[in-house]
């Protein structure tokens, strides 16, 4: 036999085995090698195709995760495997581990998660893994001894100093700040809100006063309700920064409800979508984000890289996510999609998300 075919058959034959090595690959692990002969590699199907992987959000009903959601939706009809997204109702770890329980009961092929809590969902991360699935959290983070690899939007630095710098552009002259957050055990807001504060030690920002932080936990109302009770409690605020789009787009209303636009500015972040109406009006001139549909897109597409065998989700593995490129996991079992985008009445009708 030529060398170069036996070379092939070889590749062929590692391939297969690989395949059927893989933990929960779906698809290709239940194929028979001997149903695709050597050199016709492409009649076979990818590896891990048919697999179920399931996106879990924060809580359902945030367009935000929606968002996220019909990038999933890309990779999964790239990939061919099947993405559900299954939430719970509100943002709240207890209700996000009871979930998981069921998925994991349930035999899926791969779990990516945004985390309601760091540490409350690490022994469920590893039962999940124990059980084969991989876990990818994305967006909030698993503590790295719950989940295989982060999926991260943006350096959470770069997230808190641009937070704090358009703060800064629009208090002008300095003042009185506060953050509206998410919940309180949400690992991004609580990174990002430590960062922030480090950020405002800074000699640029010494006449920006951090007067209180509150939460409003991912709910419309709730976050709304507090946003009321920021202006109440003081006066002379000038800015309200919101790290979450629920937030953000609630304190905006609140301050266009209360006859304060150019008065109390809010930023944060937010989507294009909802704060289209508020940069207009004044109320949130400026404001950051990165696309969730490509953070949906890059989670489903490291969670299948590590599902089908193709890494294994440890520091320096390279894989290819689709339309987004190459990746590599870096020393803290993270990949990071890339710099935010700020937002305002120059860009924003370029967006649609
Ligand atoms: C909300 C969620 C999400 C966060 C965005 C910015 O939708 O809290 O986790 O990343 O805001």
């Amino acid at each position: 036999m030529p060398a170069r075919r036996m070379t092939l058959l070889t590749v062929g034959l590692l391939v297969a085995l690989t395949a059927c090595g893989t933990p929960r690959g779906g698809g290709a692990a239940q194929s028979s090698p001997a149903a695709s002969p050597a050199g016709s590699p492409a009649a076979s199907p990818a590896a891990g195709a048919g697999a179920t992987y399931v996106l879990v959000p924060k809580a359902l009903g945030n367009p935000y995760f929606d968002t996220a959601n019909t990038g999933a939706q890309e990779a999964a009809k790239e990939l061919g495997v099947t993405v559900n997204y299954q939430g719970s109702a509100t943002a709240d770890a207890t209700q996000q581990i009871q979930l998981l329980n069921s998925l994991i009961a349930q035999n899926v092929d791969g779990l990516a998660i945004s985390a309601n809590d760091a540490d409350a969902l690490v022994p469920t991360g590893q039962q999940a893994m124990q059980a084969g699935i991989p876990v990818v959290s994305w967006d909030s983070a698993i503590a790295p001894e719950g989940r295989n690899v982060h999926v991260n939007q943006a350096n959470a630095a770069d997230i808190a100093a641009v937070q704090v710098r358009m703060a800064g552009e629009l208090a002008k002259d300095g003042g009185k700040i506060a953050i509206l957050s998410a919940t309180s055990t949400a690992p991004n807001q609580n990174e990002w809100i430590r960062l922030m504060q480090e950020e405002l030690k800074k000699p640029e920002y010494a006449n920006l006063q951090l007067v209180e932080i509150v939460y409003g936990d991912d709910d419309d109302s709730k976050s709304y309700t507090e946003a009321q009770g920021l202006m109440t409690k003081h006066p002379d605020l000038e800015v309200i920064i919101a790290p979450t789009t629920v937030g953000i787009a609630a304190a905006a209303r609140a301050v266009q409800d209360a006859g304060k636009v150019g008065q109390v500015f809010v930023t944060g972040l937010g989507t294009p979508n909802q704060m289209r109406e508020y940069v207009k009006s004044g109320a949130a001139p400026q404001f950051a984000l990165w696309n969730p549909a490509d953070l949906g897109y890059l989670a489903i597409h490291t969670l299948h890289a590590i599902a089908s065998g193709q890494i294994k989700g440890q520091p320096g593995e390279t894989f290819t996510a689709g339309r987004l490129g190459q990746y590599t996991i870096d020393e803290q079992g993270v990949v990071l999609l890339g710099p935010p985008t700020v937002f305002n009445a120059d860009n924003i009708d370029a967006f649609n998300f």
